[in-house]
């Protein structure tokens, strides 16, 4: 058996949420991942007939039986993955009922999965059926992204659209759009529902207020995503308060994009 500290995918949790971390993106506990991993890789590292404990989850997913993730812990801090990933993180599989986490490796001080798990798992099972590669869900709490919600209308034309003018790439990196949630309170069921819905037609999701949701099938993409909406937001928020003597128009929006040859969210543009 492999050490499971060496493995890819646990290398890559603490490189990421270290890397948002120092970005200021994910104070204290802020913040959460998960990440569904392949379990002949995992095998290559744990004996995954030993659980070590079972957790319920209060929801079920059936469609996520036996799949296996990575995840962040409910109140552990992004800042202390990198030095102790076996009491932050933990490796759990979807037991054969839907609705109980069997911890494999982890949360080694007897904590468990985030609190968001509603939201990650939900997410999982509405991004896999529009994309079967899809491996990550993000929740973040970008600085600009969340000053802007205080800002800027909480309306996901009119947000994605200000967003697409900031940085020429917004559009070719999400011509999918913004999804975005009213305020809520976290950690619920009905907030991880609602999270799935958007899921089905954008890969990032803003939680008014709160912060930002965002897929793929890596870590890499998913960050990207978060990153991308974050920057354009920080533009967004250093120039709002002055005239605006230029932009990028909707013609050129359009250029861009099929030039990109990506599919865009034609009823987000004022063509
Ligand atoms: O895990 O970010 O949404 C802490 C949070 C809750
Ligand atoms: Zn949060």
């Amino acid at each position: 058996m492999k050490d499971i500290l060496t493995a890819p995918f646990v290398r890559e949790m603490t490189a990421t949420t270290a890397n948002m971390y120092r970005l200021g993106w994910d104070e204290r506990n802020g913040g959460n991942i998960s990440y569904l991993l392949d379990e002949r890789q995992v095998g290559e590292y744990l004996n995954l007939k030993k659980v070590i404990r079972t957790i319920p989850t209060g929801f079920r997913a059936d469609a996520l039986i036996g799949k296996i993730f990575i995840v962040t812990g409910t109140g552990k801090y992004f800042k202390n993955v990198e030095t102790d990933p076996e009491t932050n993180l933990g490796i759990i599989r979807i037991a054969k009922d839907g609705e109980t986490a069997e911890l494999l490796w982890g949360f080694c001080d007897g904590g468990k999965f985030t609190s968001e798990l509603p939201a990650h798992l939900m997410s999982h099972m509405a991004r896999l059926k529009v994309d079967p590669e899809n491996r990550v869900v993000m929740h973040s709490h970008p600085t600009y992204t969340l000053a802007m919600n205080y800002v800027h209308e909480l309306d996901e034309k009119k947000f994605t659209h200000t967003l697409w003018e900031m940085c020429t790439e917004c559009i070719v990196v999400f011509p999918d759009g913004i999804g975005i949630l009213p305020w809520m309170v976290c950690g619920t069921n009905a907030i991880g529902e609602a999270t799935a819905k958007k899921m089905e037609e954008f890969r990032l999701v803003v939680w008014g207020m709160h912060g930002i949701y965002g897929v793929g099938k890596n870590l890499d993409e998913a960050f990207g995503l978060i990153e991308t909406v974050e920057k354009a937001a920080q533009i967004y928020m250093l120039t709002c308060n002055r005239p605006r003597v230029n932009t990028i128009k909707d013609c050129e929006l359009v250029a861009l994009a099929e030039s990109f040859g990506v599919k865009y969210r034609k009823d987000f543009l004022n063509l």
